[in-house]
């Protein structure tokens, strides 16, 4: 495979090239979800998969509410104090990346951070011996986002993988869901702290077939994620390098056929909430920059890190009363909850409410990810150190929100 020029090796980077650490979150122990019997993309043990798609949006809806949503836990602690500027840096957006088994999403993933320059040259090296080790040749790329064992044995994305990289205008945090069905659970953890979905769907021959099939992960994928709130998706129509595509337009033309009218039918407005575009996340091509010509003539549009740049996410209001749906919490020297800020700001002392049981809370500490900071505006996922508060009398769904002004009804007792 061809690179452009070899990225500066990241800060990050270990010194024997190994970029565990950094370049995806610490990921929980992988008991939390069976692995799947045998390597088989379809397993035996069909029981933990959810309703076929074809039950429809409500049946995902309240098989929803029996999952018990979590995310991978902190592993790092106070690396780095970032000032208070009030003013507004880069946006930020979480992205999740959904699709069936196989698709590419964890090699697209691992690209955007080579391509990023996050992931030096060595280490890409140091993963294509790894993966030819294990006989798995084709999936060094994905190596960066799959840092498990098992995962890495497998093929298979178990844990939601994190990263993050900018464009111009953004800073983006990557969330690669597992697209294996009995990984389901996951990758709704996933999707539920996202804004804009990248869609990945493999072109190669019988490949888009059967994730688009009832029961592919195509389908239960799109209408999960329209359900947990993701507003845009970014269609990318991947491995058009593959033989049996060679980035082929009718190929191309056909699957933005079939796919069109059941995006619209899940709900999303395909003019305004929906971007196709082919790609070669193996090779890297119509990424970071636009399509070469002479790979595939046909294409004129922009590519991916254009369309992730320029996307438009759902107004957040910073100066409005604070919503943070509270997906996990756990102790640590004091009460920490976690999830995605989706309005207002959250600063350190500010006193607030966890809804429904109206327990008054202060702020003592405020996480991005291993920063720690002294406040959080919207869209960011945070971890919000509170006290006031026990560990055991939060819930997963429970809210973190403003003190709403009392009537004075109330103020009168
Ligand atoms: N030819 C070609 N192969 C690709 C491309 N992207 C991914 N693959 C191959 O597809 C296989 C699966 O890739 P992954 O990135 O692990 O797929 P995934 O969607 O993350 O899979 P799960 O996490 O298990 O859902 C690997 O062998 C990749 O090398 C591509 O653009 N072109
Ligand atoms: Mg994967």
């Amino acid at each position: 495979m061809e690179h452009d020029a070899p990225p500066a090796p990241s800060h990050h980077a270990q010194d024997d090239g190994a970029v565990d650490d950094w370049a995806r979150d610490d990921a929980e122990p992988s008991d939390r979800h069976a692995a799947p019997a045998e390597e088989s993309p379809e397993p035996a043990d069909a029981a933990a998969a959810p309703a076929p798609p074809a039950e429809g949006v409500n049946d995902i809806q309240s098989s929803l509410q029996s999952l018990e949503l979590k995310t991978n836990a902190p592993a790092h602690e106070d690396v780095q104090m970032v000032a208070d500027e009030e003013e507004e840096e880069k946006r930020h957006i979480n992205l999740v990346f959904i699709g069936h088994v196989d698709a590419g999403k964890s090699t697209a993933g691992g690209q955007i951070l080579f391509l990023s320059g996050q992931v030096d040259d060595r280490t890409i090296q140091k993963y294509e011996k790894e993966a030819k080790d294990k006989s798995r040749e084709s999936w060094y790329m994905a190596y960066i986002m799959d840092t498990n064992e098992e995962e890495r044995l497998k093929g298979k994305t178990v844990e939601v993988g994190r990263a993050h990289f900018e464009t111009e205008n953004t800073r983006f945090t990557i969330l690669d869901a597992p697209g294996h069905k009995s990984y389901v659970p996951n990758m709704i953890s996933g999707a539920s702290q996202a804004d804009i979905g990248v869609l990945v769907i493999s072109a190669r021959k019988g490949e888009f077939e059967t994730g688009y099939e009832r029961g592919g992960q195509t389908r239960e994928h799109v209408l999960l994620a329209k359900t947990l709130g993701v507003a845009k998706l970014v269609v990318v129509i991947n491995k058009m390098d593959e033989p049996t595509v060679q980035w082929s337009k009718e190929r191309y033309d056909e699957i933005e056929g079939k796919m069109i009218p059941f995006l619209r039918s899940s709900g999303y407005n395909v003019k305004k909430d929906v971007q196709f575009l082919p790609i070669s996340g193996l090779c890297g091509a119509n990424m970071k920059t636009r399509m070469d010509k002479s790979i595939c003539s046909w294409w004129n549009g922009p590519c991916l890190f254009e369309i992730l740049d320029k996307i438009e996410v759902p107004l957040r209001d910073p100066k409005g009363p604070v919503r943070l749906p509270i997906i996990d919490k756990y102790k640590d020297m004091g009460t920490v909850v976690m999830g995605k800020l989706e309005n207002g700001t959250i600063r350190e002392g500010d006193s607030l409410l966890v809804m429904p049981n109206k327990t008054h809370v202060k702020v003592t500490g405020i996480n991005l990810d291993e920063k720690k900071v002294r406040r959080a505006g919207p869209n960011e996922n945070v971890r919000v150190k509170v006290s006031g508060i026990e560990e055991e009398d939060i819930m997963a769904g429970f809210v973190l929100s403003s003190v709403g002004k009392c009537t004075l009804q109330e103020k009168l007792g």
